[in-house]
């Protein structure tokens, strides 16, 4: 990749210096790009490849993203903030537009790159993690006046459980790539929780809870916690911020944060959901949100947390079963190892279920 080339269509600063991968996720490709200005001082910005493969409307998803931070960057001028470090800021193109397209390179998009703050795979304290419920249960709490039809579904039915289990029977019908037969066990363990993927998208379908403007990827890692403060200053990676449901950004920070283990951990005996996690991630959450939560939606918060725990390992299996053509993997087995994580997590989560539900109840 010759980045001199895809670096001189935006609107950066200085010299460039270097480009290094950074990050770990599991959709985009990120490169951190240090600049070096006349005076010596560096500018970093964040570079990004865009997974095309995924996102089939890169013009339309940056749209949701200028959009979106244009909104919340408003919102937190009025409330005294920093704009450029408590939202994301997209870099221009040098024609003014918010992505480059390269017929032969793809499509990429450029960010402030927000400093002295992190990102973390494993949560380090209980208090950082309250911080991150925080500041996830503001982010839904500032775009609840966004205006709805204005966003594009950037992934269709991202979060519409029964159809990722749908997704995962063709995949096991099909066994392109020969696995099934290797991990029978887990397909079983799904198949046994069919009735639950349909819980939520039923009480969506009856009204019983409302379609709200949603992250729908709350992972630890998506959010900023400043390295002196430790508040968590900033939610990034946008690029599924349109309707969905409140209980699955809940259940998808605590699937990703409250484990005791990472995402891809192979020793499954390290796998649980820490309660005292659960807990803090409850309260901040619900502080965030500052009362704007349905009672039914508060009752169905540890439910949030069991079903997306449960769709993120179909999704995971269904990607191994596949030959690994969605989720960016490191090793062989990387998505089944993940997929495992996940199954352990509902289990356990099965089993603490009643403690979940006083938590929340005592929480409210
Ligand atoms: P993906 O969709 O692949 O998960 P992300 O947008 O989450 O991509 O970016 C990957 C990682 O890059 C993040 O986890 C974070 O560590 C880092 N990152 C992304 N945007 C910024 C930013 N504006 N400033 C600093 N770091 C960032
Ligand atoms: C992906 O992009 P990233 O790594 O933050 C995925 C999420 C999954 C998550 C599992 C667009 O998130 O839906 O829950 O991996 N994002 C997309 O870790 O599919
Ligand atoms: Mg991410």
């Amino acid at each position: 990749m010759n980045f001199e080339t895809i670096v001189e269509h935006f609107q950066f600063e200085g010299h460039l210096q270097e480009v290094i991968p950074y990050g770990s996720g599991h959709i985009n490709t990120t490169y951190l790009v240090v600049f070096s200005l006349p005076d010596q001082r560096q500018r970093r910005y964040i570079l990004q490849k865009m997974n095309s493969g995924i996102f089939h409307n890169c013009a339309q998803l940056m749209e949701n993203i200028a959009n979106v931070t244009a909104f919340l960057r408003k919102k937190i001028i009025a409330d005294s903030g920093d704009p450029e470090r408590e939202t994301v800021n997209i870099i221009p193109t040098t024609d003014g537009k918010t992505f480059y397209h390269s017929d032969v390179d793809g499509d990429w998009r450029a960010y402030i790159f927000i400093e002295d703050a992190k990102t973390y795979n494993m949560v380090q304290t209980p208090e950082d993690f309250y911080q991150t419920a925080v500041a996830f249960g503001h982010f839904q709490y500032l775009l609840s006046d966004y205006p709805v039809d204005t966003l594009y579904e950037t992934i269709p039915n991202f979060h519409h459980t029964p159809t990722r289990f749908e997704q995962f029977l063709n995949a096991v019908k099909m066994d392109c790539c020969g696995r099934t037969a290797k991990v029978q066990s887990e397909i079983d363990f799904v198949m046994q929780r069919k009735e639950d993927t349909h819980i939520l998208t039923d009480l969506l379908a009856q009204n019983q809870i409302p379609l709200r403007v949603t992250h729908n990827d709350t992972k630890l890692n998506n959010i900023m916690i400043d390295d002196i403060t430790r508040k968590a200053i900033c939610v990034i990676d946008l690029d599924t911020v349109m309707p969905g449901l409140s209980v699955y950004d809940f259940g998808d920070s605590i699937r990703f944060g409250a484990s005791t283990a990472q995402e891809d951990e192979t020793d499954l005996s390290k796998v649980h959901l820490d309660l005292q996690l659960f807990e803090q991630y409850t309260k901040g959450f619900l502080q965030g949100c500052q009362g704007s939560l349905t009672q039914i939606e508060l009752d169905m918060l540890p439910m949030g947390a069991k079903i997306i725990t449960l769709e993120c390992g179909m999704r995971f299996l269904t990607d191994y079963l596949e030959g690994d053509h969605y989720f960016k993997i490191h090793r062989e087995g990387h998505n089944l190892d993940r997929a495992r994580t996940q199954f352990k997590l509902v289990e356990d989560m099965e089993s603490k279920y009643h403690q979940m539900q006083q938590i929340v109840k005592l929480s409210q």
